[in-house]
């Protein structure tokens, strides 16, 4: 926790529970029998919200003998790789995007589906917090001045976009994001700490350690507004 505040200040998840004497702190763990992976679609933390962290911490500790990687794929090159065309048509867009006990739950399984077998158990948001918020799709890293796409699986539709449009173009971006090239893993150890900036990042959990426990713990540093 020490070491995460020099970062900016811990930004509580709204409705996942932390450990009971350090609820700063968000316990991911899968046990033998677990089949839920927290965090296997690729997304960027907490994009429903209105100012989503920055960063995230994760330190392990209990890894699995092989398997359980995390994918960072690079927003700044997926964004640099697109033709001039199409940055031009995506800088003005805007996209709508939700949090737990909204859409994804009709798309994904309700809410106890998918929190079970982690640690991480789900807590009603607290009245007034957001959980869906518009936001640019390319936005301009407040430290960097570069451009990156900002989309995850939050990423519901596309302003002022049909149905249709809004699908088709969210489908391009995530294949496009996703584009080996633009990928790094982590091979976790135990006592390994990750730290990663959510602003021009996404991130995937490997889902492949069958039988095997992981556990991790995880602090997120507060973010700003993305512009
Ligand atoms: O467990 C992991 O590798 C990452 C999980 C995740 O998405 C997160 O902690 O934000
Ligand atoms: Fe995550």
């Amino acid at each position: 926790m020490k070491f995460a505040k020099k970062w900016g200040g811990i930004h509580v998840h709204p409705f996942v529970r932390g450990l009971r004497r350090y609820p700063e702190i968000l316990e991911v763990k899968k046990t033998e029998t677990d089949t839920y992976t927290f965090g296997n679609r690729w997304h960027t933390d907490q994009m429903f919200a209105p100012r989503p962290a920055k960063a995230t911490l994760l330190y392990a500790k209990e890894t699995p003998t092989v398997g359980g990687d995390t994918l960072y794929a690079n927003m700044y090159d997926a964004y640099e790789a697109l033709s001039p065309g199409m940055k031009k048509m995506l800088e003005p867009i805007r996209t709508f995007n939700v949090g737990d006990g909204n859409k994804r739950s009709a798309k994904y399984g309700n809410r106890e589906n998918r929190y079970k077998g982690a640690s991480a158990k789900p807590k009603v948001p607290p009245k007034g917090v957001k959980t869906n918020s518009q936001h640019p799709l390319v936005r301009t890293h407040p430290e960097t001045g570069r451009k990156a796409l900002y989309i995850g699986v939050h990423t519901q539709e596309l302003v002022g976009f049909s149905g249709e449009e809004g699908n088709f173009l969210i489908d391009m971006l995530r294949t496009h994001c996703t584009k080996e090239e633009f990928i790094a893993r982590f091979n976790w150890q135990k006592d390994s700490i990750a730290i990663w900036d959510n602003r021009c990042l996404q991130h995937y959990a490997v889902s492949d350690y069958p039988g095997q426990r992981r556990r991790m713990h995880r602090i997120t540093i507060k973010g700003d507004k993305p512009r």
